[in-house]
């Protein structure tokens, strides 16, 4: 059995396309059902459906073959796997934010992000002091009530901050999808896997 980890969404939404290029199609819509286990029309190919920040952890353990996982959520988990193809989808950047004409803070920044590991590393290696404040969700909330002086958040049109009187900022990477391998089934499937990276490298390229 190959089986590959998603998160619904984005994600699922742009790679089951691929997968079909593959010939691997799931039997049920895995948007509408329940099952966090799909079969697909290869018999021996499965799809579990995870949280996204949690396909990296599923791959690495070997729960799953071969997962889709944004670069931002690759760059917060660090890990070993292997991350043969750039999918080139779910694009978007990964930014500092923080009110709009805000003056910068003297001293000791507060940054509040669920992306903690990348934030201590992009501002350790500015050599600036920062207070990182986990937070998991609606990150735009913390500059309004005074949590935090900037967020570090993924950003596609904007609207979000926009919408929130925050302006992007600094741009810590730009994000896009990748398909991440676990490192024994590589080597245990290494044919199969193979194939299947070269079909989807193919079916990228021909976007
Ligand atoms: O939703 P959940 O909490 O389960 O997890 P998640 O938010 O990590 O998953 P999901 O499915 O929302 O995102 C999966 C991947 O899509 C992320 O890891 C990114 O690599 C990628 N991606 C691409 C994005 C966006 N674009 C994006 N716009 N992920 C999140 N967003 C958010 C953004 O932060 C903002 O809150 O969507 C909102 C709208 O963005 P704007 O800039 O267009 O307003
Ligand atoms: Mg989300």
């Amino acid at each position: 059995m190959l089986t590959i980890a998603l998160s619904k969404g984005r994600i699922l939404d742009d790679t089951l396309p691929l997968l079909a290029e593959a010939g691997i199609v799931p039997t049920e819509n895995p948007e509408k059902s329940r099952k966090l286990i799909i079969p697909t029309t290869q018999e021996d190919v499965q799809l579990l459906i995870v949280r996204a920040t949690d396909v990296p952890t599923y791959v690495e353990h070997g729960a799953a073959d071969i997962g889709v996982a944004g670069k931002d959520v690759l760059l917060e988990y660090g890990g070993q796997l292997y991350e043969p193809l750039d999918l080139q989808i779910a694009k978007c950047k990964l930014m500092t934010a923080g009110k709009v004409g805000a003056p910068e803070p003297k001293g000791r920044l507060r940054v509040a992000t669920k992306f903690v590991n990348v934030a201590k590393r992009y501002y350790a290696e500015q050599g600036r002091q920062v207070e990182v404040i986990k937070l998991y969700g609606s990150m735009e909330l913390a500059p309004l009530v005074g949590l935090a002086d900037k967020i570090i958040d993924v950003v596609d049109t904007g609207n979000t901050l926009r919408a929130n009187g925050l302006e992007a900022q600094e741009l810590i990477a730009t994000i896009s999808s990748r398909l991440i391998v676990n490192k024994a089934s590589m080597k245990m499937q290494h044919s199969r896997i193979q194939a299947l990276i070269d079909t989807l490298r193919a079916a990228v390229e021909s976007r």
